[in-house]
């Protein structure tokens, strides 16, 4: 039987998720949940049914949730939906693409969406309420904390070690054995050859701070 999923957010991340959740053929959209001005407007055809007032209501149903927020700057909504999905002791699905190439010797966290051929190598860990966008590869023995994003065509090569709420851009390239702290967001493009501290704003090849 499929799972019946309710997404959360309904932008445009919700609409490449739910490419994705549709290709998988494991999961019935149930339906978003939204701001509340936006219930009743629809999504590629998937209806706004409530916001996130309703969680614990679709909780006691049995439907299971997937944060489709995406997360550029701030991680800050990602991250809040997820500890209320926790707190309701929500199911939270983890949807992997047919495309995407997922080791069997690596492990894919709970509420983290593996998009459209990625690559997940062997030995590495991803976290929780992760987007490993379209094309992104993570290479063997790479862990990659909690709610990170990693942009479409991103490269994390071996043995990196990437923190929570972090962002990488769309074809930054990371060498291995890179450590990136908690929050730091790495421009498209870059190429990181040095460890990046937590919160740091890098940029460029090879990538540097650019905060102020
Ligand atoms: O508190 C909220 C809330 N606040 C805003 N709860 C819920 N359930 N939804 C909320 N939203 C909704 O998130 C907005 O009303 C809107 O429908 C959606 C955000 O859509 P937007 O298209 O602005 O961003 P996104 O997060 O879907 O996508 C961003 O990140 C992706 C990774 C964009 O920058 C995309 O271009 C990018 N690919």
């Amino acid at each position: 039987m499929k799972a019946r999923l309710i997404l959360i957010g309904g932008g445009g991340h919700c609409k490449v998720c739910i490419d994705v959740i549709e290709q998988t053929g494991q999961f019935d959209i149930i339906g978003i949940l939204d701001l509340a001005e936006l219930v009743g407007t629809s999504v590629l055809n998937y209806q706004i049914i409530g916001t996130d007032q309703d969680i614990a209501k679709y909780v006691e149903q049995g439907y299971s949730f997937l944060i489709t927020v995406g997360q550029i700057k701030s991680v800050a909504l990602k991250e809040k939906l997820f500890h209320i999905l926790n707190e309701n002791k929500a199911v939270i699905a983890t949807v992997v693409a047919p495309s995407a190439h997922v080791s069997v010797h690596s492990n894919v966290g709970a509420g983290t969406i593996v998009m459209h051929h990625v690559t997940v190598n062997a030995g590495a860990i991803i976290g929780k309420n992760c987007i490993l966008n379209n094309c992104c590869d993570i290479e063997h023995d790479t862990i990659v904390g909690d709610h990170t994003h990693i942009s479409t065509g991103a490269i994390l090569n071996g043995n990196c070690r990437i923190g929570n709420g972090v962002f990488v851009g769309s074809n930054a390239t990371v060498a291995n054995q890179i450590v990136i702290g908690d929050k730091a967001v790495i421009g498209a493009g870059s190429v990181v050859i040095k460890n990046v501290t937590a919160k740091d704003i890098q940029a460029g090849n090879p990538a540097k701070s650019i905060n102020k």
